[in-house]
């Protein structure tokens, strides 16, 4: 089991990132693309962001001009299916759709594309009713995603779970539910789905935040993470993972294992 990270740096929420969407400047996107990819990013989310006009569009266009500077597939983050699609369209096989909640007619959106464009997904544990506290309400929606991966022809492989991390200086109570439902979401199948997080959520409004994303993901690591949505250009973050997943002996023990989780 590697452990892949997915860098979150191309988001429309980022002061520079949504004003090169607004006037459709691809420098500083494809900036953090090149740079990203050097920091050993497995995908590259690609996020709008709140304020952009045409999102089918936008979309379309940053996944254009990330996939002329990089081969490191893109992670297409999104609710908007339309934009997903557009996205699609333009990259090549192997993106990953970020992301899809437990909801039937979001699934019967999203499943059969993914399967049509040869993409992975990432599968929310949520509803229409929102975001469930308890670590077994998110693994009963983790169950239902994972049935409809095998309904709609998709292996364990091509789905990740995340549990939904949430600032801990608001919803504090969420984060160990978060390591259970780990625990448990990597037990529902053999082999297991893929797992993720928004890791930089958990300390969103905090003024210690590289500490308490490495805490927490080195953490949920121990209860089967093997990805994150993350700022992959956080080298002690980076070098807290590969630790980890050398002692958790993912990776062959060696003198300079950080190095070759970096250039792997
Ligand atoms: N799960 C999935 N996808 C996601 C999330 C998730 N995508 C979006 C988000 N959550 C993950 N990406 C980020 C990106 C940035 C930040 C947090 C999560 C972040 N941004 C600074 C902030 O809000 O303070 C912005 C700072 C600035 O403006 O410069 O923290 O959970 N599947």
């Amino acid at each position: 089991m590697a452990f892949y990270m997915i860098g979150e740096r191309i988001n429309g929420m980022f002061k520079d990132i949504g004003e090169a969407v607004a006037k459709f400047d691809p420098k500083p996107i494809q900036e953090w693309a090149i740079k990203q990819a050097e920091a050993g990013a497995a995908y590259i989310d690609i996020n709008v962001g709140p304020t952009a006009a045409d999102r089918v569009k936008s979309m379309r266009w940053m996944c254009e001009v990330v996939t002329e500077v990089t081969d490191v597939p893109i992670a297409l983050d999104s609710t908007n299916y339309d934009a997903i699609e557009a996205g699609l369209e333009v990259c090549k096989p192997g993106a990953l759709i970020n992301s899809c909640p437990a909801e039937r007619p979001k699934i019967e959106r999203v499943f059969p594309m993914a399967k049509k464009y040869g993409a992975k997904i990432i599968g929310l544990t949520m509803d229409k009713s929102g975001i469930p506290k308890s670590a077994d309400m998110r693994v009963g929606f983790a169950m239902e995603l994972v049935a409809a991966a095998d309904e709609f022809g998709l292996s364990p492989d091509d789905l990740f779970i995340d549990p939904l991390i949430l600032p801990c200086n608001v919803a504090q109570d969420h984060a160990p539910e978060v390591l259970e439902a780990l625990r448990q979401i990597k037990m529902l199948s053999d082999p297991p789905p893929h797992t993720t997080l928004g890791l930089s959520n958990v300390s969103q409004g905090t003024p210690f935040r590289p500490l308490i994303n490495r805490i927490y993901c080195v953490m949920a690591m121990t209860c089967g993470l093997d990805s994150a949505i993350m700022d992959v250009t956080d080298d002690e973050l980076v070098d807290a993972i590969a630790t980890a997943d050398m002692l958790l002996n993912n990776a062959i023990y060696c003198d300079s294992y950080a190095k070759v989780f970096r250039n792997r």
